[in-house]
């Protein structure tokens, strides 16, 4: 293959030469016209995996997954505005999870665009609402430049979508000068009067809570989290939909946070200091007639102890020594691993299967939603694993972010927990995961229903909803048949029937390599 010589290089091949230098190596990518020298150049620099998605949403959510679990940013490939647009909702999600991300969006050739052709539109409006940085590469000579800062802006803190649009004819002339060199995320320490001012509302005896999110999630974090809880007597915490925690047996098991806000309100009753690390102040996730939008108990004082660049498990455990916590008093889990269930298959016993088998080393992605209520409960003992879920509430992720932690971890076996009708919004995932041969066993929860909305209409003060209403959140007629359609897309599949069923078909996913699906009607 080799490379041209430097004079003879396009701006699409310097392009993916500066990527690679910079760390970037896995393309999730839906191309056209306009990036047909991208897609040729991707064969002159053999670095760089190219991976098919038949819908640009499953391109940005497994772009999402693969930010969260290696670190570092995949790149899409987008097809102008109409290509980025059918991203942005699981672009949404990974903003809202702070992952790295470098959008690739093609456009016309610069001279081409004031003739307004069929698809020209505004670009950089659709992107300024997910992305962090944009910019619009209109000289071939300034790509490398452009990549490296689109790199530099995703890895920078928070972790955020990167946008940069890439007309025809900057990817097609010549005179590329590729460039770079690995990017790495940087953080920064807090400073002492953040911990000190912490430490001393920690030690005034009134009730606490420490509210883990982001980077706080993780194993170093985690331990640190419950060291200074157990120093102060603080509850800990975690957000409600973390963009990856570890869970698992040895770990520390926050409490999470209720979705309904009823629930999160009880369980935040009488705090007096509520401590932030790597979080948002919590909010209910929607408004509801006569409830309030604050989640935070009106005489709480809140304290960030960590936001953004901060290294939150690094001040994690400043504060704990502040609290002259023993190295130690870190606690772990008590919970026992799951039994095997029995009988009729229900969404317990689908939860306590996972919970008796589940892999070490595992990683979740849970869009189970209503059905997944005891997943969090049954895997809190489980073998050592990750859980990925839904950070900014645009269903749809599951599948797609499922197909990106396989990309970025092929050593690590991927549950991919979904409920029938968000599968259905990203369902193509499913044929990239057997086209790619990744290891990832879905699991669909079909219950043939838009279930939460059916509880969210009696919440909102809307009543129980007519014929018209009901028949808006009933996924029957026809019911849908996830096995026809997974074998449809390559990907083998069965509908489990009982507990021990389902049992013994996880089982056999796990055992062997490439995708599964396993139905459950319920
Ligand atoms: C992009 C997007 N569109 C629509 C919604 C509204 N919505 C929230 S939940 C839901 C249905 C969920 O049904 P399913 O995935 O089958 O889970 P279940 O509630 O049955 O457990 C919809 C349509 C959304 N959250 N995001």
């Amino acid at each position: 293959m080799g490379w041209p010589s430097l004079g003879a290089m396009n701006g699409a091949q310097a392009l993916i030469r500066t990527l690679v230098a910079c760390g970037v190596d896995v393309c999730f990518s839906n191309p056209g016209t306009s990036e047909m020298h991208f897609v040729a150049a991707l064969d002159d620099v053999p670095e760089m995996r190219a991976v098919l998605t038949l819908f640009e949403g499953v391109a940005t959510g497994a772009a999402d997954g693969y930010g969260r679990m290696a670190d570092r940013p995949a790149v899409t490939l987008l097809h102008l505005g109409p290509g980025l647009g059918n991203g942005i909702a699981n672009l949404h999600n990974a903003r809202r999870a702070g992952t790295p991300i470098v959008n690739i969006v093609g456009d016309h050739a610069t001279y081409h665009r004031q003739y307004d052709a069929p698809l020209q539109s505004d670009i950089e409006t659709l992107a300024r609402n997910v992305s962090g940085w944009i910019r619009d590469t209109t000289r071939t000579e300034d790509v490398a430049r452009d990549a490296i800062d689109a790199v530099t802006a995703a890895l920078g803190a928070p972790g955020q979508v990167a946008t940069l649009i890439l007309p025809a004819d900057t990817s097609w002339l010549e005179g590329g000068q590729p460039g770079g060199a690995r990017v790495t995320r940087s953080v920064r320490p807090v400073d002492a009067d953040t911990v000190d001012v912490v430490a001393k509302a920690l030690r005034s005896g009134e009730p606490a809570a420490v509210m883990l999110g982001g980077g706080a999630l993780r194993a170093r974090g985690l331990a640190a989290a419950s060291r200074v809880a157990e120093a102060a007597g603080a509850k800990l915490m975690c957000e409600t939909f973390p963009a990856r925690q570890e869970r698992g047996a040895g770990l520390p098991a926050p409490e999470s946070l209720g979705y309904f806000a009823e629930f999160a309100v009880a369980q935040l009753q009488g705090v007096k200091h509520l401590v932030l690390v790597d979080t948002k102040a919590p909010v209910s996730f929607f408004a509801y007639p006569d409830k309030p939008s604050s989640l935070v108990p009106d005489d709480c004082e809140v304290h960030v102890l960590a936001v953004d660049a901060d290294d939150a498990p690094l001040a994690l455990e400043q504060l704990a020594d502040a609290l002259g916590a023993p190295s130690d008093n870190a606690r772990a889990t008590a919970a026992p691993q799951a039994e095997r269930p029995a009988g009729a298959l229900d969404a317990a016993a689908v939860a306590a299967a996972i919970g008796a088998v589940l892999p070490e080393g595992a990683i979740i992605a849970n869009e189970a939603n209503t059905n997944g209520i005891f997943i969090a409960g049954a895997t809190e003992g489980a073998a050592r694993h990750d859980v990925l879920t839904l950070t900014g509430g645009a269903i749809g992720l599951g599948l797609p972010l499922a197909t990106g932690a396989a990309v970025a971890c092929p050593d690590r076996p991927v549950l991919s927990l979904e409920a029938d009708g968000s599968a259905m919004y990203t369902l193509q995932a499913l044929w990239t995961q057997a086209r790619e041969g990744l290891d990832v066993t879905t699991v669909i929860f079909n219950n043939r229903s838009y279930a939460i909305l059916n509880i969210e209409l009696a919440r909102v003060g809307a009543g129980a909803g007519g014929p018209k209403a009901q028949s808006l959140l009933d996924l029957s007629n026809p019911d849908l048949d996830f096995v026809a359609l997974s074998r449809g897309m390559g990907v083998d599949a069965v509908r489990a029937e009982t507990a021990e069923g389902f049992t013994a078909e996880l089982e056999r996913a796990f055992r062997e390599p490439g995708p599964h699906l396993i139905e459950v009607v319920l």
